[in-house]
């Protein structure tokens, strides 16, 4: 919220997390084939697709929608004390071809830390209030200051009046004036930081308190502390379909061979 209407084609790695027809959530490209959003964006149970390459959410112009094959959920997510390990990724049906509107994003290596107060963006089709009913229609973008946890913590322990820590490592914090924010249907969502013409992705939109209030920042998963996570994710699940393969050729194949020859 607080934020204006995007250039089409100027975030090409958001997509739309959707259950049927319904936008649930943003995520970004990753690779070709794996999508990457917030943990608590997904329910096992439901058949998931996502819509990328437009930047309105209904139009089907330079867009296309890819259904979700498999979805992998950070095996410590948790929502209480406060939302943890906020991360899964998306193994879509089959691949998307690059376009102008459709590209990737870059995740940070290892650890990464983006440096405090750098100047980022965060993009959504969330509410653009907080107490709307839909999510807007075109996909707007607005830029936020990194916040470390630490400082962070302090901050939304005196918001908070608490004394425990909520905002932890693998948190990272956002914010801007009042208004400037990300809201509901923000969630999974990118927040982007350029670096020499190239875009990182340092945080997904995660939680917070309401949406745009005065001195309250918005909250992401940090990336960078995930980074080794997502890419055993993405190297197993893409080395296990030539594993299963090969595994039923030699039970299955192989013997009816032997069979034959006999
Ligand atoms: C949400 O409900 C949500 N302003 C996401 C982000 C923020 C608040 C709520 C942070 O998905």
């Amino acid at each position: 919220m607080g934020g204006v209407n995007a250039e089409e084609g100027k975030w090409p790695w958001q997509v739309s997390v959707r259950i049927g027809r319904r936008h649930i959530c943003g995520g970004t490209l990753v690779t070709n084939t794996w999508v990457l959003t917030a943990a608590h964006c997904i329910l096992r149970r439901f058949q998931y697709s996502v819509k990328m390459g437009d930047r309105s959410i209904y139009n089907e112009n330079t867009s296309v929608v890819v259904p979700v094959q498999r979805t992998f959920v950070h095996p410590k997510d948790s929502a209480a004390p406060t939302v943890q390990n906020d991360v899964a990724l998306l193994q879509l049906q089959h691949r998307v071809n690059f376009t102008v509107n459709i590209q990737p994003i870059c995740i940070p290596r290892e650890n990464f830390r983006v440096e405090a107060r750098t100047r980022c963006w965060m993009t959504g089709w969330g509410k653009t209030q907080e107490g709307e009913e839909s999510p807007t229609e075109i996909l707007q973008e607005v830029d936020q200051y990194i916040l470390h946890h630490e400082e962070c913590n302090k901050k939304m322990q005196k918001i908070m009046s608490s004394t425990k820590d909520v905002i932890i490592k693998g948190m990272v914090c956002g914010y801007k004036g009042q208004g400037k924010d990300s809201c509901q249907g923000d969630s999974g969502g990118p927040l982007a930081c350029e670096y020499n013409d190239t875009w990182v992705q340092a945080g997904i939109v995660s939680w917070g308190i309401g949406c745009g209030r005065r001195g309250v920042p918005g909250v992401y998963t940090e990336i960078g502390i995930y980074s080794k996570w997502l890419i055993a994710v993405v190297n197993q699940a893409t080395c296990l379909y030539p594993a299963v393969f090969l595994s039923v050729l030699l039970h299955l194949v192989l013997p009816l061979g032997i069979l034959v020859a006999l």
